[in-house]
């Protein structure tokens, strides 16, 4: 425990985690199960286009969703992708800038503008108030994001889209086995995409799928993932290489049936950091709605102006300490390119989102992380903030760039 401001690894003290405790580490299964299958993979020869594993992963996504069609892909941007096509979206698609970038570029990749709308500063999600000025005669469709795992306002998405005449289609990459309402996040919209990056958790090294109850666009999302092959030597339409292949498959499978454990250990971090962390001025801890099914896999803080260091400040502290937080979503996709470039002007009308993109920090959790490790994180970002004026003035003002600099 650091005592003294000569403690800390920024000052010159030993870092509390030589060896770094990282954000995002993936959660594994049982290795047994998944070299047992990877053998029979092997044994059958057959590693890839809608093999036995594929589809049993599909199958058992579609009844944890409880969703009739789970169209597995090779990662959710390519998810994205497809389903954009496969509902015929085009010219504007409304789409909150508080999002990874892949949100954005999936839009951006097929030549539809995303239209960026602010979000709410309470739940981080796109502000449903804001939506219906930005509709356009050009607009086809809303791309809403579950941020962190926390439903997005489905009523009032659904309803708006309703009104205008547009699609609906969730990025529920962070949301894998939570609830809206008691009913699984996956049946709502049009479609939903969820992410098994390495990073989720759930993951299949690398993968996504989309869930649907429509059934003619669940046909031709599958028609998409694969050229748009219809037969042998046919090909009805356009397609592109989109599936996901079996070693990701056995991954994904293994994976889920470790994932309520994973849940649990998410869970009881949550906790532990809810605990240690209660209290701090000037420190707001993101929480999760218990009532519903949550998976914790995001434990995020908002820094305000009164807590005493900045946001960037905390986390470079934090980084030299071997604790590399992570500041999900900086700047918002609105800020970056090719957006920044493409249409400036939206950078002067999303405040809330330039709010919490500079408040946010985003602390480990997952299987890798153990109690005595979120009770040493969490010392760290009490003891930092307690003594923040001290710190502040001692480190001097921290630019976005010299954030993670200590990691080269
Ligand atoms: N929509 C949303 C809302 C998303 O959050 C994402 C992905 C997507 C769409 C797109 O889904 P996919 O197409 O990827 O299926 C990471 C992930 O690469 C990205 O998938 C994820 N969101 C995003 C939130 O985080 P980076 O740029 O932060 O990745 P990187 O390489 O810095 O790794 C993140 C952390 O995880 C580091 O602390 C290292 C650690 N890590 C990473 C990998 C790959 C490991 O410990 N082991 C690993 O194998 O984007």
């Amino acid at each position: 425990m650091k005592r003294r401001l000569e403690d800390l690894a920024i000052f010159g003290g030993p870092a509390a985690f030589p060896d770094r405790l990282l954000v995002g580490r993936p959660n594994l299964g049982d290795r047994s199960r998944l070299f047992a299958r990877l053998e029979d993979m092997l044994e059958r020869r057959w590693l890839t286009n809608d093999g036995p594993y594929v589809l049993e992963f599909e199958e058992r996504l579609a009844a944890r969703a409880g969703v009739r069609h789970c169209v597995a892909m090779v990662n959710a941007t390519v998810g994205l992708e497809i389903v954009a096509r496969a509902c015929g979206l085009a010219g504007e698609v409304i789409v909150p800038a508080f999002t990874f970038i892949a949100t954005a570029h999936a839009l951006q990749w097929q030549h539809i503008t995303p239209v960026f709308c602010d979000i709410d500063e309470r739940t981080h999600n796109i502000d449903p108030a804001k939506i219906e000025a930005l509709i356009t005669p050009r607009t086809t469709g809303i791309l809403a994001v579950h941020v962190w795992g926390r439903p997005a306002p489905i009523d009032e998405l659904t309803a708006i889209a309703r009104r205008h005449g547009l699609r609906l289609v969730f990025d529920s990459s962070h949301a894998v086995a939570c609830t809206w309402r008691g009913r699984p996040i996956g049946g709502f919209g049009d479609a939903e995409v969820f992410s098994f990056h390495a990073t989720k958790l759930l993951n299949a090294f690398e993968g996504g799928a989309v869930v649907t109850d429509d059934d003619a666009l669940a046909a031709g999302l599958r028609s998409m993932r694969n050229f748009g092959i219809s037969g042998y030597d046919e090909v009805a339409g356009l397609g592109i290489n989109g599936k996901m292949n079996e070693a990701s498959a056995i991954m994904g499978l293994t994976c889920l049936e470790g994932l309520d454990d994973f849940i649990a250990i998410n869970r009881r971090n949550y906790h532990a950091y809810r605990k240690a962390l209660a209290g701090i001025a000037g420190v707001q801890y993101c929480e999760y709605d218990e009532r519903e099914s949550c998976n914790y896999q995001y434990i995020v803080l908002e820094l305000s102006g009164d807590a005493g260091l900045t946001r960037d400040q905390l986390v470079k502290l934090l980084v030299a300490e071997g604790v590399v937080a992570r500041r999900y979503f900086s700047p918002g996709c609105h800020r970056a390119e090719p957006y920044r470039s493409l249409a400036p002007g939206t950078a002067m009308g999303l405040p809330v989102t330039d709010l919490v993109a500079g408040r946010v920090v985003v602390l480990p959790t997952g299987t890798a992380v153990d109690e005595a490790a979120v009770e040493e994180v969490a010392g760290l970002v009490r003891f930092a903030l307690d003594q923040g004026p001290a710190i502040a003035r001692r480190l001097g003002p921290v630019r976005p760039s010299e954030v993670y600099e200590a990691l080269g």
